[in-house]
């Protein structure tokens, strides 16, 4: 990842594929016209942002562990048209989709703007991006601009819509006020943004959309410090292979099922990795991934710098099954692992986020958890050390997308029976690995396959889950936004008007 600053491409191709520029070309014209028709005024500039698809690597981030996810060909385009210097500061957003009404804020100088996380409303992920970029730059003077946003990428499905939009709102918040950042920079203002949207998030979809490289996915670290790693995918060039996306329609709210899903599961691995350095005599713990390096340092001294990522997840994953009980804990239950009050446990381990559970389930999160970030790492030794001379390693890379989603659903139970049905029809239709990505608990699916399998895998599938579901579907050409191949993409961009 470059610590250059973040500067204008100089046109659509450095942006998109050549097969897609002609396409491109039309929607950024349209947008050009519906912003002077709404504005009376021609935009300075846009600022683009991709949706991405997590290959391997669910619910870790937030853990600490490495992921790697890819940016994908949908995206948030934003026309923005600045405003001269005037009290006070307006910002206006509109969109070119009529479910999102128009709206305008004032910048204030204490709060920057006023999010009200309680309501779920698209405008709040705007301000976030806004906020989240001049908290840091609290000596510059703002100014007031227009913005029209036109986006494609599907929204409740786990391809980042919101994160995107974040980040899109971020980089022309940013090109507005004449801040210079890096992408990294950038990614950073967006992750801190978005924490005031009501969630609490891991960093990993900021991160692929801001950095995303064409024809390459990123190896994303959290620690110790942020780092996104373009890995090709040239080893297995010679099978071609493609990724697919097909999204359940079941509509995944992370905002609304928080309290009982994403949020609940950042509290549960919290929970896991402190009774484990309580039994171990651990300090200074709050992720999984401190708790693993901890120990490992505490029994294994000098010699574990020898030990292999994959050798020291072992040993954590053995560790587990001696000291967390399988099923539901209680808050009772785990203050007494932690020889603590039940008071203290909430306001070390859920004060900052809001929950609604009366039993954890521990040791099932945990085994996810180590289990998964092992899946990483093998899919990136995979990548990076093989050279397919026998052929079998796009299967390989299939069957540990495959391991991921058993995980997910037996373990985490972040699935759902429509990703359970639509990862089968996938597999039976071809698919050397497929799983679901993102959140979970609906939203899509991605799935391998070699490009010679393609047309009969999209025919299969649409046939098996969507028509026979949808069959208005057969004929009303909607299958494209549902069920698409997509390339690995580049990140965020900003293009002159
Ligand atoms: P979605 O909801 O699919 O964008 C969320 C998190 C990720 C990661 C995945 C699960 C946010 C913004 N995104 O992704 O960081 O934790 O779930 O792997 O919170």
């Amino acid at each position: 990842m470059t610590a250059e600053p973040l500067v204008f491409s100089g046109s659509l191709a450095d942006v998109y594929f050549d097969d897609e520029v002609p396409a491109q070309r039309e929607r950024y014209q349209a947008l050009k016209e519906s912003f002077h028709k709404r504005f009376g005024v021609w935009p300075d500039f846009y600022a683009r942002c991709p949706g991405r698809v997590n290959i391997i690597g669910e619910h870790i981030d937030y853990s600490g562990y490495s992921v790697f996810p890819m940016a994908v060909s949908r995206d948030v385009v934003i026309a923005v048209a600045s405003l001269e210097s005037s009290m006070p500061v307006q910002v206006t957003v509109a969109n070119q989709d009529p479910r999102y009404t128009e709206t305008s804020f004032q910048h204030q100088s204490d709060s920057i703007v006023h999010i009200d996380s309680s309501v779920h409303d698209w405008i709040n992920y705007f301000k976030c991006g806004y906020k989240g970029l001049l908290e840091s730059h609290g000596n510059i003077q703002p100014r007031g601009f227009r913005a029209l946003v036109d986006g494609n990428i599907p929204t409740g499905a786990g391809l980042s819509s919101s994160s995107a939009f974040v980040c899109c709102s971020a980089l022309a918040t940013m090109q507005v006020n004449g801040i210079k950042l890096s992408k990294l920079e950038l990614t950073q203002r967006a992750i801190e943004g978005e924490q005031h949207a009501g969630v609490k998030i891991g960093g990993m979809d900021q991160t692929a959309c801001v950095n995303g490289v064409k024809e390459q996915a990123l190896l994303i670290d959290f620690v110790p410090v942020l780092r996104a790693t373009p890995v090709s995918f040239q080893p297995v060039a010679s099978s071609a292979p493609v990724f697919v996306i097909a999204n359940t329609r079941v509509v995944a709210d992370k905002h609304v099922t928080a309290p009982t899903n994403y949020n609940l599961r950042v509290v549960e691995t919290r929970m896991a990795a402190a009774i484990l350095a309580k039994h171990a005599n651990l300090h200074n713990v709050a992720t999984l991934r401190d708790f693993h390096k901890s120990f490992i340092l505490d029994q294994y001294g000098d010699q574990s710098q020898g030990l292999s990522d994959d050798r020291q997840l072992q040993i954590v994953l053995a560790y587990i099954d001696t000291k967390l009980k399988p099923g539901y804990y209680s808050l009772e239950d785990v203050a007494a692992e932690l020889q603590t009050s039940v008071a203290q446990v909430r306001s070390r381990l859920v004060a900052d986020v809001t929950i609604r559970a009366s039993g954890f389930q521990l040791h099932s999160r945990a085994k996810h958890v180590f289990s998964e970030a092992r899946r990483v790492y093998q899919f990136r030794d995979l990548l990076i050390s093989s050279d397919d001379s026998s052929g079998d390693l796009l299967k390989e890379l299939g069957e540990l997308m495959n391991q991921s989603q058993a995980s997910c659903s037996d373990l985490f139970h972040c699935s759902c029976p429509e990703i359970d049905e639509l990862v089968e029809i996938c597999r039976r239709s071809g698919a050397l690995g497929s799983r679901l990505t993102g959140a979970g608990w609906g939203g899509c699916v991605v799935s391998l396959v070699q490009r010679s399998d393609l047309d009969r895998f999209l025919d299969h599938v649409q046939e098996e889950y969507f028509f026979r579901r949808w069959p208005e579907m057969r004929g009303d050409g909607s299958i494209s936004n549902y069920l698409f191949a997509t390339r690995a993409c580049s990140g965020a961009a900003l293009l002159p008007a």
